[in-house]
């Protein structure tokens, strides 16, 4: 354990600043029980607060300097009011879930209570000097789950220090000098990703500072569950930097209520992460929870009295106060008297956000209540109508949605009437349909300038002397020109680096650009994608690979969980425009030729998913995404980089428009829509199929998300009146997925002749060998064979059933 010397004075703190910090431990502390008491009657759906790990959050503050980021969990209140970027007032009205921006910055009443976020972003999606803010990136709920965005927040640091070219993006960085703070709970370090996470800092060598909040419990489940030894320093002692060695951390463990000493311990910790890019990890022990884990449940139902006695006696908050008046920096009667003052201002706050968010709600409701009062006058069914009127009247706390509930049912009362003020409550029911819509579901996707959709479009150009070439060597090609010209974009992943991926997009590419622009990482996908989305969140262009895209699945959860939601979640304050790249479909074996695309395209909503059928498609796809501010996920086709393409001679230039899918072959007879691997399955289905006089439109849909957005599909089935389905993923799978898209909200449904189709893959993983390849999945046979019986049931006589 790193030793934790005490200055003489027994704090670097002045008298003024133990008297400040007191004032917000404290003012921390009156927030955590006045929420308590707002969700107990019934303002605030729940509650998580900060009490008992105020101490530590104060003297992490300290050493928290502007450009500095922060990722962290739920309970860290005390430290965005200590760095000023989290007001009372704002607290409450995330507690309210009040959705508007400027009541919850962080996420416009989108988030749960305690999910604290600072805005990188203007307000048209442009970052915001990173340099000159506080930082703290949007927390998420899944416990552990900050973590390894941590990674790719301090490596930037590294980057920006160690890459020349960087030093002029001045927005995002001092030359590195930028800390990344995380926090985590006790009982969330059981995680495979915190473990996952700390390697790969340690790797990195990234000045990362983490601190663990150790009461001894997660929610009930004390520690002796949770892990070996019960003792999160003991284990993490493997990591400890050893004298001399350029890798490893700085280990602290200190008490969570010991003021002077948290203090120091900061100083020391953040002092050689900040000048020697040694990363720390700082175990806060002997801290408590007095109000208990949540407002779901009371602590006295699985804590000892003896526990509950102890932490009584320990609570930071008694502790600090004892330890200010020992040392004579405050009176017991000074105290009692900031106290006072504390209280009364926290109430006020309270106020405040309670009216901001209560007003609004009440005038709305006031505004559809004399709708009613109007159609009631005049209406056949004034009796019911003056009935939902005082219904809706008499709720004590309204919500939103209870006039647009009163409004709709009084709508359907006086369907069939002719009144004037009808039309009001239609226009009021329209407008806040429209408002609502983007009080809650806008920026999924990024709505500035730079939007994936907003790319221009540069066509491919090919001349006479245009090479033909393998698919790996166009998208070397392109990497390397991508490389060129942006010194933002950083590519790693297994094998990335030395050996430039295992089908060589990247080979030769890190002798050309050095090791930290064109990297190896460990086996660590959870922590790949992590790296890169912290990594983009500070300015940086990464281009992460997963291996094959079976092994996404390891990076799922966070691509999902934290990548998706990211831009929707603080609605537009930060982005995170990564690229992930991997390459599947098409290989042999149940874990090298998955195609599990529904799970995928159903769990990212709010990212890109393109699936290129060939290397020249997603060349334009990398170039797109390159230059938007959009995340995307690219799916390469495994067997496609043996295959033989012809380079553009503006590779690293063309660009391919996201959701617009391309007709590889007309066809009269039957849409065939696909895409990927399948493209070539389909094509020469096709083949076969017109040497009988079947002539079917071959569509590669190219991009899953978006998906058609032009509606290019609904225009091939109207000439066809017939459509199929067809990939690799799983029955109700993908398929599924662009049938609904075609057939309902395209309206598809009006132009069939025949019944819509899906040919898929099998429900179970595929059969190793060629043989299980075919009995696993679609093949040249079984898409002629469908296509076939199409044609037959609608014309039975010229296709007669053979089968
Ligand atoms: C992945 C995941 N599993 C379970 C939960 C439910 N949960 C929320 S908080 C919590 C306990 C966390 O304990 P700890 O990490 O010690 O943090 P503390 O709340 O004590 O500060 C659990 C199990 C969750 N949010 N996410």
């Amino acid at each position: 354990m790193t030793e934790i010397t005490l200055s003489p004075m027994d704090t670097t703190s002045t008298p003024q600043e133990i008297i400040a910090d007191y004032r917000t431990v404290f003012r921390s502390r009156q927030v955590s029980l006045i929420s308590r008491r707002e969700v107990m009657s019934g303002k605030a759906k729940f509650g998580i607060f900060g009490d008992g790990k105020e101490l530590p959050q104060i003297a992490m503050a300290k050493v928290f300097h502007k450009g500095d980021f922060r990722s962290g969990y739920y309970r860290d209140q005390t430290f965005m009011f200590a760095i000023g970027a989290l007001t009372t007032t704002e607290f409450f009205a995330q507690l309210y879930a009040h959705a508007d921006l400027e009541a919850d910055p962080a996420s416009a009443g989108r988030s749960m209570n305690a999910h604290f976020a600072t805005r990188s972003l203007n307000s048209d999606g442009t970052w915001k000097d990173l340099t000159k803010e506080f930082n703290s990136t949007p927390d998420i709920s899944p416990t552990g789950s900050q973590m390894p965005r941590l990674v790719g927040l301090a490596y930037a640091s590294r980057l920006y220090r160690e890459i020349e070219q960087l030093q002029t993006l001045t927005q995002f960085s001092d030359n590195g000098k930028e800390v990344a703070f995380g926090t985590i709970g006790n009982a969330a370090t059981a995680e495979g990703m915190f473990w996952e996470s700390v390697n790969a800092i340690g790797v990195l060598k990234a000045p990362a500072l983490i601190s663990i909040w150790d009461d001894c419990y997660g929610i009930s489940v004390s520690s002796e569950h949770q892990l070996v030894k019960q003792d999160i320093s003991r284990l993490l002692e493997g990591f400890q930097r050893e004298p001399d060695a350029d890798q490893g951390f700085a280990v602290y463990s200190v008490a969570g209520w010991d003021y002077p000493m948290l203090v120091e311990a900061y100083s020391q910790a953040a002092k050689s992460v900040r000048d020697e890019h040694i990363p720390a990890i700082v175990h806060v022990y002997e801290l408590t929870q007095p109000q208990g884990h949540s407002t779901s449940g009371s602590h006295e139902r699985y804590k000892s009295q003896e526990r509950l006695d102890w932490e009584a006696e320990f609570d930071c908050l008694v502790k600090f106060r004892e330890w200010v008046i020992e040392h004579k920096y405050a009176s017991q009667e000074e105290l009692d008297h900031l106290e006072e003052e504390e209280s009364q201002r926290v109430e006020e706050s309270r106020k405040q956000a309670w009216q901001n968010y209560i007003s609004p709600i009440k005038s709305e409701r006031a505004q559809v209540a004399e709708i009613l009062a109007e159609i009631a006058g005049v209406s056949e069914s004034a009796i019911q109508i003056e009935e939902i009127r005082s219904r809706l009247l008499s709720i004590p706390t309204p919500y939103r949605r209870d006039s647009m509930s009163a409004a709709l049912k009084a709508l359907t009362l006086v369907r069939n009437e002719e009144i004037p003020s009808k039309n009001q409550l239609l226009e009021w029911k329209n407008s806040q349909m429209e408002l609502n819509e983007e009080r809650y579901s806008s920026h999924l996707y990024s709505q500035s300038a730079q939007s994936a959709l907003n790319v221009p479009v540069i066509e491919p150009v090919f001349s006479p002397d245009s090479p033909i070439v393998y698919g790996y060597e166009i998208l070397n090609a392109l990497f390397e020109s991508a490389l060129i010209r942006d010194p933002r974009i950083i590519a790693f992943g297994e094998d990335v680096g030395r050996l430039g991926d295992v089908n060589q997009g990247f080979r030769g590419l890190q002798d050309k650009f050095g090791e930290l622009r064109v990297s190896d990482t460990g086996i660590r996908e959870v922590t790949i994608i992590g790296q890169a989305i912290g990594m983009a969140m500070r300015g940086l262009r990464p281009i992460a690979e997963i291996q094959y895209l079976d092994y996404l699945l390891y990076g799922l959860q966070i691509m999902s969980d934290d990548l998706a939601t990211l831009q929707w979640r603080t609605k537009g304050g930060t982005k995170a425009p990564i690229i992930i790249r991997t390459r599947g479909h098409r290989l042999e074996g149940i874990w090298h030729s998955g195609s599990p695309m529904s799970g995928i395209v159903n769990l990212v909503r709010g990212m890109h998913v393109l699936v290129p059928r060939d290397m020249t498609r997603a060349a334009g796809f990398y170039n797109t995404l390159l230059h938007s501010d959009d995340p995307g996920l690219i799916i390469e086709v495994l067997n496609g980089y043996r295959l033989k393409e012809q380079l553009p001679d503006n590779v690293g230039e063309f660009t391919i428009p996201l959701g617009v899918p391309e007709v590889l072959r007309p066809g009269q007879d039957v849409s065939v829509v696909t895409y990927g691997a399948t493209c070539r399955i389909a094509l020469d289905a096709a083949e076969r199929l017109s040497q009988i006089g079947i002539e079917s439109e071959i569509i590669d849909v190219q991009t899953l998300l978006p998906f058609d957005v032009q509606q290019k599909i609904l225009g091939s089935l109207k000439k066809t009146g017939r459509i199929i389905f067809v990939d690799e993923d799983v029955p109700g799978g993908t398929t599924a997925y662009m049938m609904q898209d075609v057939i309902e909200r395209q309206g598809g449904y009006h132009w069939l002749d025949s019944p819509p189709r899906t040919l898929p893959g099998k429900p179970h993983r595929p059969a190793y060998g060629s043989d299980g390849d075919y009995w696993s999945k679609p093949n040249v046979d079984q898409v002629f064979e469908a296509i076939y019986q199409m044609m037959s049931e609608s014309d039975p006589r010229e296709y007669p059933s053979y089968f």
